[in-house]
């Protein structure tokens, strides 16, 4: 913890928020004591439902199970768009702003209700209805936040796969939802650089026999393969369609998108989410965790193909009636100025954005941030890693002039919204702590024998009860979400994160306790860099770990074992590097690569991590308890040969 760093007080200007500090105590007590009657009220003001729901919430933690609103329904297109109309028909919902900065689009809610009716429309002409799967593998521009929308006007479930992942990945992805179609784009454009999203679709799809269509956005307007009968252009099909398109009415249990995210063991799980307790809490920490305001431009930096995008790009924002800005670019093109030249540009009000993009920035220097005003920007965020107090600080002072509180936002995909959060006006600012539980939200740690710490200290960072937006099932296999988070420590959900809490009742994350990589904020199982690795025929054996990244907060370490009779040499490495770019991405780029004749076991042939953790972190005084080894002179050359 790091207390060296003093607390800021609630800045200037925001006894009016939402929440005041009084509100926070008042309906924190009563979202545990009184859940259903205070959930109820809220799924009331927050949503728009064709049929109201016959109970609230029921759960059972040690089976695995949650429903909330049961028995209603409603529509989340509907609630995202339709229901602003009356107001704000000609409110822009979304701000395009392109890879190169004379790029701009403005779309109002009125020309979104247009695009996603004839698309919706369009989907269901190709067969597409409630229930099915379609995957979605875009770059960042409005066509992705209106696919989203048009499968949920017609019940189809999304799931939307990173335009940075591997034609490989996407595969996997696809066909572990059965997608029955595909929607993306002839290519992405990023820093000036154009990526054949296209081809690798065309790639991928060689082996999806349930992917009967696939519709291309026409971006750069490339040259690309179309096959006939599957593959159709967006604006060709939806040319043709009305702008009315029949919403289905969903149950508030059914699926509204799966979302595939890393574990510690064995392929991406398929992380589903419902419709109704998804959006609800989507929306509802929108407003209070943002203290949104109408009418403010909101930015997250974040890609559509994460959870962030989703909830905050999208979902949230929509539902609230707000104008969303869709960024399709990086930060650093064409200079390290490009935030905050587009926060003055489009007026921006809140910020928000992961720890290593501010770390990336504050090595760049303090004059591209002095070049702008960032007068309209009130509130600033992070998500996606611990933020260090020093990131922390320079967001504050440089980037917020010390006027903007910065919620540290802790949350997973599992989760599927805010868990842990300051609130702007309610909340007094610890640098490096998420702070408080959202509404509803009943967080514990345990120690390592299950029993529930009272009071400061540090433990597993486990949830006591159900919150709407949690993970409902992990697709096609619904016994492998009971063993992930509910089966550590029954009757409880298991986040796969440590923390400590202090005295003030403040969380603090301290980062992932199972096999989980954070690199660049991107979750990266070490199991699948390993099976990526060990696919090389030269290769006995791999072992993968994180050590402390400046820029990446993590970066990504590999012991790897050769075969009997092959000669490492850095050849062999460049192979290594590409095969793990090509299986999964770029984002999985070793950092290092370490030659390992042997790698440290137990007895009974379990890799000890510890230890490996340990050397590559370059702790060497610190291996702790050796005796476990069945060879220990197995660390003394990993040791000598560190970096080698
Ligand atoms: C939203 C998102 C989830 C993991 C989570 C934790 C880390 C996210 C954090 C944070 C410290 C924060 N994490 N937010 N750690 N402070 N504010 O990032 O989802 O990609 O599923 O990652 O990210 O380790 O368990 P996801």
């Amino acid at each position: 913890m790091s207390h060296h760093f003093p607390t800021h007080p609630i800045p200037a200007g925001f006894a009016d928020a939402h929440i005041t500090p009084e509100d926070y105590r008042r309906m924190y007590e009563r979202s545990l004591v009184d859940r259903d009657a205070f959930f109820s009220e809220m799924a009331s003001e927050f949503l728009s439902w064709d049929k109201p729901w016959d109970s609230v919430c029921s759960f059972d933690f040690v089976k695995g199970e949650a429903s909330w609103f049961a028995g209603g329904q409603l529509n989340v297109s509907v609630n995202c768009i339709d229901r602003h109309l009356p107001e704000r028909a000609d409110q822009t919902a979304i701000i395009w702003e392109g890879d190169d900065p004379a790029d701009n689009r403005f779309i109002s809610y009125q020309e979104l209700k247009d695009e996603v009716c004839r698309l919706g429309n369009a989907l269901r002409a190709r067969g597409v209805g409630k229930g099915d799967r379609v995957c979605l593998y875009m770059p960042m521009v409005p066509e992705a936040a209106i696919a989203m929308l048009a499968c949920t006007r017609i019940g189809a479930v999304h799931t939307i796969v990173f335009g940075g992942f591997s034609p490989e990945a996407l595969k996997d992805r696809i066909q572990s939802a059965e997608c029955s179609a595909v929607i993306t784009s002839d290519e992405g454009l990023r820093g000036g650089k154009a990526v054949p999203l296209k081809t690798n679709v065309d790639k991928s799809l060689t082996d999806c026999p349930s992917v009967d269509t696939c519709v291309v956005v026409r971006r750069t307007g490339a040259d690309v393969t179309m096959v006939d009968g599957r593959d159709v252009y967006y604006d060709e099909i939806t040319a043709t369609q009305s702008n009315d398109c029949e919403p289905e009415s969903m149950d508030s249990e059914d699926p509204l998108f799966i979302l595939y995210t890393s574990g510690s063991t064995g392929k991406p799980k398929g992380v589903l989410h419902t419709t109704a307790g998804y959006l609800l809490q989507a929306s509802m920490t929108f407003k209070y965790v943002f203290d949104y305001r109408d009418g403010e431009v909101f930015w997250c930096t974040a890609d559509v193909g994460w959870v962030t995008g989703h909830s905050y790009i999208v979902y949230g924002p929509l539902a609230n009636g707000a104008t969303t800005l869709m960024f399709e670019g990086v930060p650093t093109y064409p200079d390290a100025g490009r935030c905050w030249d587009v926060v003055d540009k489009h007026q921006v009000s809140i910020f928000y954005t992961a720890p290593t993009a501010i770390r990336a920035l504050q090595g760049k220097g303090d004059n591209y941030v002095s070049r702008s005003s960032r007068k309209s920007l009130r509130i600033l965020g992070t998500v996606g890693e611990p933020i260090n107090p020093e990131a922390w600080e320079w967001y504050f002072n440089t980037v917020g002039d010390g006027r903007c509180p910065i919620v540290d936002t802790w949350w997973q995909t599992e989760t599927g919204a805010h868990m842990i959060s300051p609130l702007p006006g309610a909340t007094p600012m610890k640098p490096g702590s998420a702070s408080v539980p959202f509404f509803g939200v009943e967080p514990a740690l345990l120690a390592e024998d299950g029993s529930e710490i009272e009071g400061p200290g540090a433990g597993y960072l486990v949830i006591k009860s159900s919150w709407p937006s949690q993970i409902r099932s992990v697709y096609g296999d619904h016994q492998r979400m009971v063993d992930t988070y509910f089966s550590n420590y029954p009757g409880y959900y298991f986040t796969g994160d440590g923390a400590t809490r202090d005295a003030d009742g403040y969380y603090w994350i301290t980062g992932r306790v199972d096999d989980v990589l954070n690199v660049s904020g991107h979750r990266m199982g070490t199991a699948e860099v390993e099976s990526a690795l060990v696919l090389h025929d030269s290769i006995a054996e791999a072992a993968v770990v994180g050590f402390p990244h400046d820029i990446k907060g993590q970066g990504i370490y590999c012991y790897v074992t050769p075969m009997e009779g092959i000669e490492p040499n850095d050849a062999l490495k460049a192979e290594l590097v590409q095969l793990c770019v090509e299986e999964i991405g770029p984002i999985a780029k070793p950092d290092v690569i370490q030659w390992a004749p042997g790698l440290p076991k137990t007895r009974s042939g379990k890799i000890m991590r510890r230890i490996l953790r340990k050397i590559a972190e370059n702790e060497l005084d610190s291996l702790g308890d050796t005796s476990t080894l069945a060879d220990p002179s197995v660390v003394e050359d990993l040791i000598s040969n560190r970096n080698a």
